[in-house]
């Protein structure tokens, strides 16, 4: 099983991930996309979708509209480990194709 980030791992890993902060006391960590429309919120979601169950790791997200918020934890380690960092990065990657550096 996958370890849990230690908190100055986290924070370090945070510094890299524009956009990206603790959510739930540390427990996770999220950031908010807002697109042009709900085509692209969705185009998003649906790469992003396709990645986390290619990688056995999905988001919790909440969509309305063009507006995408997004949480990453690993829920089996009970906090923040790499795979999030993978994940958000991955994320971060599909947001820039729709223009949200
Ligand atoms: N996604 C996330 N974000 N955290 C997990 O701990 C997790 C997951 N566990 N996707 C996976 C699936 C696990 O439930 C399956 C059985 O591998």
């Amino acid at each position: 099983m996958v370890e849990r980030l230690s908190n100055e791992a986290r924070t370090a890993a945070l510094k890299g991930l524009k956009g990206w902060a603790e959510a739930q006391g540390g427990a996770a960590i999220g950031r908010t996309f807002v697109f042009k429309d709900f085509n692209e919120a969705f185009g998003f979601m649906a790469r992003v979708a396709l990645a986390a169950e290619k990688a056995d790791h999905h988001p919790e997200w909440r969509n309305v509209y063009k507006t995408v918020e997004v949480v990453l934890s690993t829920h089996d380690a009970g906090g923040v480990t790499v795979r999030d960092i993978e994940l958000a990065t991955f994320i971060n990657t599909a947001a820039a194709q729709f223009g949200i550096p």
